[in-house]
C-alpha cells in the first residue's frame, strides 16, 4: 500500500448509476482507518441498474489518489466483495 506514508489512508467513497454522467453520492471522508463502513440511507438507495464505484484516498498536498473502483448490480450479484490489488469493498444489501 502506498496511500500515505506515516498514517492510514483517508478514505471516501463515490457512487452513481453508470448512466449518470455525475456522481450521485459522495460520502465523508474517514480520516487514518484502515477500515470503513458506510450505510447508506434512504436519500441514497440503490436501484436495480449497473452502478459505479470509487474509493479514494484524500490527500491535503497534491492530488487524491484512486484505491478501488468498480461496478456492479445489486440484484444481479446479491452480497459482493470487490477486490483488487489493494484492498476489498464488501457490499451487503436488502432489496424492498
Ligand atoms: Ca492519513
Ligand atoms: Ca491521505
Amino acid at each position: 500500500m502506498s496511500w500515505d506514508l506515516t498514517t492510514a489512508p483517508d478514505m471516501y467513497l463515490k457512487y452513481a448509476k453508470t448512466s449518470s454522467a455525475e456522481w450521485d453520492y459522495v460520502s465523508g471522508t474517514l480520516v487514518d482507518s484502515y477500515s470503513l463502513i458506510w450505510t447508506l440511507d434512504e436519500s441514497n438507495l440503490m436501484t436495480n441498474e449497473s452502478w459505479d464505484f470509487e474509493v479514494w484516498d484524500e490527500d491535503l498536498i497534491g492530488s487524491d489518489e484512486l484505491m478501488i473502483t468498480g461496478s456492479f448490480n445489486p440484484l444481479d450479484d446479491g452480497a459482493l466483495i470487490y477486490s483488487n490489488g489493494n484492498g476489498s469493498i464488501e457490499f451487503e444489501y436488502t432489496t424492498r
